[in-house]
């Protein structure tokens, strides 16, 4: 077996007024108590450091140039770096990114214990508008804040814990599009790790979805992104009452076979872990979804062109 510890390690909310050090302060702290837990690699959620500011509309891009990290690690995001060494964790951190050329990003690093970021992702499918909306209840304005990541979905083979995986990454709509999964699933990923904030109410006001399914649809996609591509997925929520606003949390780790492996209880922060058998990839990945032997590319040509 190639048995790895996983956690996710969902927030509560954090609101528009505190700073990153509040967020940062209560990380640390899920990190001590997943330390005690055995625990090889945190997955914190999309945007960690701030509350979801995307429902937040700023005329003048300029003025939200504060959500955004300018430098990873920086002061205020160096106490997870020494948590990381002084722990012996990998952590994967959601943050906006501002790069010194100007561009933005919804991105997503996994950090070694070591302080050595070894995988970068850029959000590629972004929901939401880019103009303040006047149907919406409130705003999504993840099209306004980044551009679509220009990364792809890389997947590299990194040192997790005590094994080598092939590990990737997905920022939360990305988890609705088997486009992504497949992406990663045809280069062997064996751990998908992904962040998100979801609100509990569908607030784009055009037409009626019922609140029962939205954890559902959540959870659909991730068990089904996981069984179809033979993967272990940590996805990790913020939950709980954001400015006014509820995200529905229910963090999963998910098995290759589709099965919840844990699950979050509460809308706060919470340490949800897994002890997960690399080795159970293989099951899926030399049966039924061996790509090589049953994938038929050929009849598969509007994927790409429409
Ligand atoms: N953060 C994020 O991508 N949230 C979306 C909400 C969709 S509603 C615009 C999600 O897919 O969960």
């Amino acid at each position: 077996p190639r048995l790895v510890t996983l956690a996710a390690a969902q927030l509560g909310p954090i609101q528009k007024a505190e700073g990153r050090d509040v967020a940062v302060g209560r990380m640390v702290r899920l990190m001590e108590r997943a330390h005690k837990r055995g625990v090889e690699v945190v997955v914190f959620p999309e945007l960690a450091l701030t509350t979801f500011f995307p429902r937040w509309y700023e005329e003048d891009i300029s003025r939200a140039d504060h959500w955004y990290e300018h430098a990873m690690p920086s002061n205020e995001t160096a106490p997870l770096f020494e948590a990381a060494r002084k722990y012996g964790i990998g952590f994967h951190l959601g943050y906006a990114e501002k790069t010194p050329d100007g561009h933005r990003y919804n991105t997503a690093i996994y950090v070694h214990p070591s302080g050595e970021v070894v995988l970068k992702y850029r959000k590629v499918h972004l929901p939401g508008h880019r103009d303040f909306d006047p149907i919406r209840k409130v705003q999504h304005l993840e099209k306004r804040y980044f551009e679509v990541g220009n990364l792809g979905f890389p997947v590299i083979r990194a040192p997790v814990g005590g094994q080598e995986a092939n590990i990737g990454m997905m920022i939360c709509n990305d988890r609705r599009w088997p486009e992504a999964w497949r992406e990663m699933g045809l280069q062997q990923v064996e751990i998908v790790m992904l962040g998100y904030n979801t609100p509990s109410l569908n607030m784009d006001n055009r037409g009626f979805e019922a609140h029962h399914l939205r954890v559902e649809h959540s959870h659909l996609s991730i068990r089904s992104g996981c069984y179809q591509n033979a993967c272990f997925g940590v996805a990790t929520a913020k939950g709980g009452t954001e400015d006014g606003h509820e995200l529905f949390g229910h963090s999963i780790i998910v098995n290759p076979q589709g099965e919840i492996m844990a699950q979050a209880t509460s809308w706060g922060d919470e340490l949800i872990t897994a002890d997960c058998d690399l080795d159970d990839c293989n099951l899926g990945r030399t049966t039924i979804f061996n790509f090589a032997a049953h994938r038929r590319t050929e009849a598969y040509q509007r994927i790409t062109t429409q």
